[in-house]
């Protein structure tokens, strides 16, 4: 069983429907637990702007899954939400990120874990820190050293 961190993000079609019909999706994905979820969090857009805010979220779940196939479960739940992906960093309706997976890091062509971009994105680490605020990443550095280091963009919680 490994426990694993996934960042959910949405700002098109309802986000906050969005996030919480995704997180019913999770809660059936095979060989797993649902554990917890954070608070949802509106956040200023990253990259291109003329965009509406976003609603992040993070949850835990415990997956006896491997990597690669958690990945598929959830694309699958993307996919099932009307998921386009037409421009990079652009407006989405559900976009479910793996950010950690245990201590494993990965660098495949399909998967980078921990998420390659989590650690300069606070709607990442703060809904992250209200689950574990004692984590450390398999980098050995802390959750804590991470949020101390990352840009402050616009964030409030709902
Ligand atoms: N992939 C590699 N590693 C992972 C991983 N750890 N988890 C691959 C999930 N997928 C991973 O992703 C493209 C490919 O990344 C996948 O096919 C998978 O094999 P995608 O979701 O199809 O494309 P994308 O989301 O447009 O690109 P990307 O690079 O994942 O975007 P990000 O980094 O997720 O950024 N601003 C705010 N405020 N809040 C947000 O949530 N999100 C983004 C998207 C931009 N700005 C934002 C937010
Ligand atoms: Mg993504």
């Amino acid at each position: 069983m490994d426990t694993a961190y996934i960042g959910l993000g949405s700002n098109l079609a309802q986000p906050q429907k969005q996030l919480r019909n995704a997180l019913v999706a999770m809660g059936e994905i095979p060989q797993s637990q649902l554990l917890r979820c954070s608070g949802f969090y509106r956040s200023a857009p990253l990259g291109p702007s003329a965009q509406p805010d976003y609603i992040n979220a993070v949850t835990e779940l415990h997956t006896e899954l491997c990597p690669l196939s958690l990945l598929e479960q959830l694309q699958a739940i993307e996919a099932a939400h009307g998921r386009e992906r037409s421009v990079r960093w652009g407006a989405r309706t559900l976009d479910l990120d793996i950010l950690l997976f245990g201590p494993k890091q990965i660098d495949s062509l399909r998967l980078q874990v921990p998420h390659p971009r989590m650690f300069e994105r606070n709607f990442v680490l703060v809904p992250l820190a209200e689950l574990t605020p004692n984590l450390r990443l398999p980098s050995g550095e802390t959750l804590a050293q991470l949020l101390q280091n990352c840009p402050h963009n616009r964030l409030e919680k709902i």
